[in-house]
């Protein structure tokens, strides 16, 4: 079968699952969130990544439907997890420019709150430059009512798209999030490890939490921590988890 109409199955089998990748304090380590990733739990595939599917679920409108499931399911989840009494501040989800163009997100988003019963500051909403670029006028008006409903605001994969700098100043972001090519390199390579320092130190300055993605070892660690960059997810702290092995983690991490 097309790819189209498997996906267009597993939504409405319900075929998807949320995996969450810890996010953790640069100073002290403490938990500061959870990344909600969706995986396909395809029968005869096994277990597929978004990359395989994001793209098509874009192209055919499928995000619409899927998107919403995420978002659901993240705010569902959190919300099991606060009753439980487990110590995270938040989930981060995210939303591809499809999302933003198909549906009224802000009234999605309102929704997804109002079923979990999930206070909006316990929400966070990855967002890419690119779709900041593509939505051009209609981004400030968009991103201040979703702010307007208390949610947290991300921009993703900071420094890797063809944007201008000129939007942090009107939209009302929380922060950014240093795309994990910079972070890899960071240890070898010069430029890799200043653009990290100035995401940090321009994010400060704008009153922005900065996060760093894909820390895999304590080097890199060490010098995000000299660079004071707020907080880090990677496999360091931890891969993305099955749900149910979040308590298990958080009960274990120092
Ligand atoms: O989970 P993994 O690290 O394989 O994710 C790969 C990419 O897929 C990441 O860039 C991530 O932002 C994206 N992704 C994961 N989950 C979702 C989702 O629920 N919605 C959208 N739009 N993208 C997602
Ligand atoms: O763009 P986004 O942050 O949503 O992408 C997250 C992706 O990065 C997921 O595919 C996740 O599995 C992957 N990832 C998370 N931590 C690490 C890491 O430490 N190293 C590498 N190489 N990939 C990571
Ligand atoms: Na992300």
């Amino acid at each position: 079968l097309a790819m189209e109409t498997r996906l267009r199955r597993a939504i409405e089998h319900r075929e998807f699952v949320l995996y969450f990748q810890p996010q953790v304090s640069v100073a002290d380590g403490r938990t500061i969130g959870v990344e909600a990733l969706v995986r396909w739990n395809d029968k005869e595939k096994g277990l597929v990544g978004p990359d395989e599917f994001i793209p098509v679920a874009e192209e055919s409108g499928l995000i619409a439907p899927l998107g919403l499931w995420v978002l659901k399911e993240a705010c569902r989840q959190l919300q099991v997890w606060r009753h439980r009494g487990l110590a995270l501040p938040q989930v981060a989800v995210n939303f591809s420019s499809q999302q933003f163009l198909l549906q009224d997100v802000t009234a999605r988003v309102s929704e997804a709150l109002e079923l979990s019963g999930l206070p909006p500051e316990f929400l966070e909403l990855e967002i890419t430059e690119s779709l900041l670029m593509r939505q051009g006028d209609s981004a400030p008006a968009m991103l201040r009512s979703l702010k307007d409903l208390g949610v947290r605001l991300v921009i993703d994969d900071f420094g890797i798209g063809y944007s201008s700098l000129a939007y942090l100043r009107e939209f009302p972001i929380d922060r950014l999030k240093i795309d994990q090519s910079f972070v890899r390199d960071i240890e070898t390579d010069h430029s890799a490890r200043e653009i990290a320092s100035t995401v940090v130190a321009m994010g400060h300055n704008l009153s922005l939490e900065v996060l760093a993605e894909g820390v895999e070892n304590v080097r890199q660690l060490e010098i995000l921590k000299m660079l004071e960059c707020d907080a880090y997810q990677g496999f360091f702290a931890s891969a993305p988890l099955p749900a149910e092995d979040l308590p298990g983690w958080l009960a274990a991490w120092p």
